[in-house]
């Protein structure tokens, strides 16, 4: 199953999400759609607080603001994004928090006199007086009510009595309304209840105490960048980091223990963290971007228009590139190689293994002008340890280099190209192998080079084939006139849904076994 709303997975999710922020829009959508249908349905949106830190909230609260129908946003405040929420939206939450009272009056009053034959009208002329009384006396969600958006709360969301009594309220409204429900994150489970970060999303544990089953203890490729941006961060004060909300998971804790004052979490704000970025960048220093692939998505605009075009020196450090398994559709890193190569000035590559993770990124902290690193998810892959050419901006390095077959790839898909040569050899075909290192710019010299002795190019990659390095091999051909076998090897032009990698990677083909396989045939029906 998904670990994310899905609609084909089940009747209760009405809508597919992996990226936050979305709810408000999406209810808002199907709002409207009711209108103008005639329907009668009820919408509600669920949000929570980390996620209302994107500004794609805002935007739809901005538009919920002047409707005059209902609809529901439930606000499901845990005072929490992944870990700490961070900001200005937090804070506000906060202090209505700590006002508190002001509910238990409103649903303590209600609930004595509601029932009682004059009840209705009681309750109407209190609701009316605690408007104007609210708006002297009371700060609690007046930045809603401000905006056009009915307040309710905040209301204890482990009390299904009270929230159940402020849905219904809530329905009575010819109006946007948001209840703002406070709750806690790991409620009901106490590992999770102390270490909510770490159990917002979990591998299996033990059910007793919570400890994970699976320890790694091999080095990830996230450890490796979180070691060289602590090292690097210390020789040079101007290194800074930017998240949205996922310094745990970009591996950025450390840099944060350390340089606390050089670490910014911007909230889930992939486009502001962009163009935050870019001014950092602007007013001198060396900002890293640490950032899923899939979260980029978001920011492809700020990059194109903030970042490369002023040709500024921004580091993105993109992590969970390629496949990235369990998360699913919603989260592969498929798309960033297609979608950054486009952009002019922009640099883009991807390391072999885990030493080369350090060289790159180290280059790319010295390099001038804006720079992307992608790596995967998972344990950094440690072997060809023998292979350390200094990087040299757009050079590739000759891993084998035999007569008949040369296999193109980069990043962690070269462990994978090396066993699908080692299957290969056994065959008797001869495969050289070539890590590209760089898909921007593209070694045009090694791509030539590798039309002399070979029949056959093939080009592997953990990106979607549309526009991805394969076609820059393809372009590259182009341009210089050559004509040559060419296979292509990447993601299908499909969504790839949650599983395992190694599953993934069969299910498409991607495998080791499956890229001898679409070799061997290639061969045996001729080129
Ligand atoms: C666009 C985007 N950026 C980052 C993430 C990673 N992420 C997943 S959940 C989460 C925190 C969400 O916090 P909140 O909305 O408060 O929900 P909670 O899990 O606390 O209920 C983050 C940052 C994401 N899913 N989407």
């Amino acid at each position: 199953m998904s670990g994310f709303p899905k609609a084909s997975e089940s009747d209760c999710d009405c809508f597919d999400t992996g990226h936050s922020s979305t709810s408000i829009s999406a209810g808002l959508g199907m709002v409207s759609a009711r209108e103008l249908a005639g329907r009668d349905e009820t919408i509600v949106s669920v949000i929570g607080d980390g996620s209302l830190t994107g500004g794609m909230a805002f935007e739809a609260l901005n538009n919920a603001g002047r409707i005059d129908t209902n609809f529901i946003i439930i606000l499901n405040d845990n005072n929490m994004s992944i870990s700490e929420n961070v900001g200005g939206i937090p804070k506000y939450l906060n202090s209505i928090r700590t006002s508190n009272g002001y509910l238990g009056l409103k649903e303590s009053v209600y609930n004595k006199i509601k029932d009682k034959p004059y009840g209705a009208d009681v309750v109407g002329k209190i609701r009316r007086a605690k408007n104007s009384f609210k708006s002297l006396m009371v700060p609690v969600g007046m930045m809603f009510e401000e905006m056009g958006i009915v307040y309710l709360g905040p209301v204890d969301g482990h009390d299904i009595r009270a929230l159940r009594h402020a849905i219904t309220e809530a329905k009575r409204f010819k109006r946007a309304v948001l209840i703002h429900v406070i709750t806690k994150k790991g409620k009901g489970f106490a590992p999770a209840e102390k270490h909510p970060a770490r159990f917002h999303g979990t591998e299996p544990f033990d059910v007793k105490n919570g400890v994970p089953l699976n320890h790694r203890t091999v080095a990830g490729w996230t450890d490796i960048f979180s070691t060289v941006m602590f090292k690097m961060g210390e020789k040079d004060p101007k290194i800074v980091a930017v998240t949205a909300a996922m310094a745990e998971g970009c591996g950025l804790k450390r840099f944060r223990n350390k340089f606390p004052e050089r670490l910014f979490d911007v909230g889930i704000a992939e486009q502001h963290a962009v163009t935050f970025a870019a001014g950092l960048a602007k007013g001198g220093f060396t900002p890293v971007v640490a950032i899923y692939s899939s979260f980029l998505q978001r920011a492809y605009d700020q990059v194109l228009e903030d970042v490369c075009l002023q040709n500024l020196h921004v580091v993105f450090a993109i992590d969970r590139a390629g496949l990235v398994g369990a998360d699913g559709e919603t989260h592969q890193g498929v798309f960033d190689i297609s979608y950054l190569t486009q952009i002019p000035n922009m640099v883009l590559c991807s390391p072999k293994n885990k030493w080369e993770l350090s060289d790159m990124l180290k280059f790319a902290f010295k390099y001038n002008g804006p720079i992307a690193v992608r790596y995967p998810r998972g344990v950094a892959y440690d072997g060809l340890e023998e292979y350390r050419a200094p990087v040299e901006l757009g050079k590739s390095e000759w891993i084998y280099r035999e007569d008949g077959v040369c296999i193109m790839s980069l990043g962690n898909m070269v462990e994978v190209c090396e066993k699908a040569r080692e299957i290969l050899k056994k065959d008797g075909i001869h495969v050289s192998l070539v890590n590209a290192r760089f898909v921007k710019p593209l070694d045009t010299e090694m791509v030539k080079e590798s039309c002399k002795n070979h029949s056959l190019i093939v080009t592997v990659e953990d990106g979607v084939k549309d526009g991805g390095f394969g076609m820059q091999v393809l372009k590259c051909l182009s341009d210089e006139g050559i004509s040559k076998e060419v296979l292509c090897m990447g993601i299908p032009d499909k969504f790839i849904h949650q599983g395992s990698i190694d599953e993934l990677r069969a299910e498409i083909g991607l495998d080791a076994e499956g890229i001898a396989e679409a070799v061997k045939k290639k061969l045996s029906i001729g080129l």
